[in-house]
């Protein structure tokens, strides 16, 4: 399988702490097969709908738009409050580079190394089911499970669910009662988290887009914080008389604490799901599904830029 990460940017910021990074949002979106992940992302990016056939299944892409919140915000009637400001108090909105990354159903036991990392390097993720489809709703709770293991219970990275298909009624095969349930006991808040979107009708796929990343930013925002707050308790360590016999350079040199996100012990992820608790039924000898990848190109894009430049109808 060839890699399949998201893009680093210009200047190598590559180093840069994600929370640092607010011109960026990355976006995992998983799901089981079928339900609905290709269709979700190419509405957001280029606000179109094909009836994907088999040759759009198993394939992993990152798709690419730029999206400017405000105007996101007013096309779903919601007051976008900003609070980034420049120096003479002018609000700055700049488009935000978003990438999608368009993954491929992955077994219990895929613990490859490379799914760990793209696990790692997003921002956020939307989990997909299938309004139609129970089993798909059943298997959500995999997805969360995998996250919060690779990224530790106390990291509070944005997921959000989508249940699609949204306008297959006479189909619906999950009831409402149990969407909210389960949602409340895997933490996730139904009210704010979870949308019932149709790509094929374009409901509420600005409204996840946008909530999506809300709470990016809040996260980004939130991780600034730990990282400032735990710089300054270490500087008032090291300035306590105790302390005092240390040179002002060596306290200049102290290292910066690493990031949480970067701090992950890949070694303590462990070998196997324990799935005590989860409430579904998942096939655990099924064989590895082989995973293909391939960058698709966008409609309408230029010809050599492939999906990278593409801007959707919502910038
Ligand atoms: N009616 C309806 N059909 C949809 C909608 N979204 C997707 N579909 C159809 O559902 C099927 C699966 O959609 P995909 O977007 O390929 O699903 P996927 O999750 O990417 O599937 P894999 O790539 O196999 O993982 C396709 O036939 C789509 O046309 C929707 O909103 N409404
Ligand atoms: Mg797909």
């Amino acid at each position: 399988m060839s890699r399949i990460l998201y893009d680093l940017h210009g200047n190598d910021n590559s180093t840069c702490p994600r929370y640092l990074d607010d011109k960026h949002a990355r976006i995992t979106v998983m799901g089981d097969s079928a339900s609905g992940k290709t269709s979700f992302i190419l509405r957001c990016v280029s606000d179109t709908f094909t009836d994907l056939d088999e040759n759009g299944f198993m394939m992993e892409d990152i798709y690419h738009t730029k999206i400017n919140l405000l105007n996101l915000s007013q096309d779903i009637n919601i007051r976008y409050d900003n609070n980034t400001t420049d120096n003479n108090n002018n609000t700055i909105i700049h488009p935000i580079e978003v990438q999608m990354l368009d993954t491929a159903e992955f077994e219990i036991a895929d613990f490859s190394d490379i799914r760990n990392e793209q696990i790692l390097q997003s921002d956020a993720f939307i989990l997909c089911f299938d309004l139609t489809n129970i089993e798909s709703f059943l298997n959500l709770r995999t997805y969360q499970r995998r996250i919060e293991r690779v990224r530790g219970m106390d990291d509070n990275v944005p997921i959000l669910v989508a249940g699609t298909k949204s306008d297959l009624l006479m189909e619906r095969g999950v009831d409402i009662n149990d969407i909210i349930q389960s949602l409340t006991r895997f933490e996730i808040n139904y009210e704010t988290h979870y949308f019932e979107i149709s790509s094929k009708l374009n409901i509420n796929i600005k409204n996840i887009l946008y909530r999506t990343l809300i709470s990016i930013k809040d996260y980004k925002l939130e991780q600034k914080e730990k990282e400032k707050a735990s710089l300054l308790a270490k500087d008032k360590k090291l300035s306590t008389p105790s302390s005092s016999s240390l040179s002002s350079s060596t306290k200049h040199n102290t290292p910066r604490t690493p990031s949480p996100i970067n701090n992950i012990n890949h070694d303590s992820i462990p070998e196997e799901i324990n799935d005590e608790g989860k409430m579904l039924s998942i096939d655990e000898d099924k064989n590895k599904q082989r995973v293909t990848t391939k960058t698709r190109d966008l409609p309408n894009n230029n010809s050599n830029s492939k999906a990278k430049d593409a801007c959707c109808i919502i910038c």
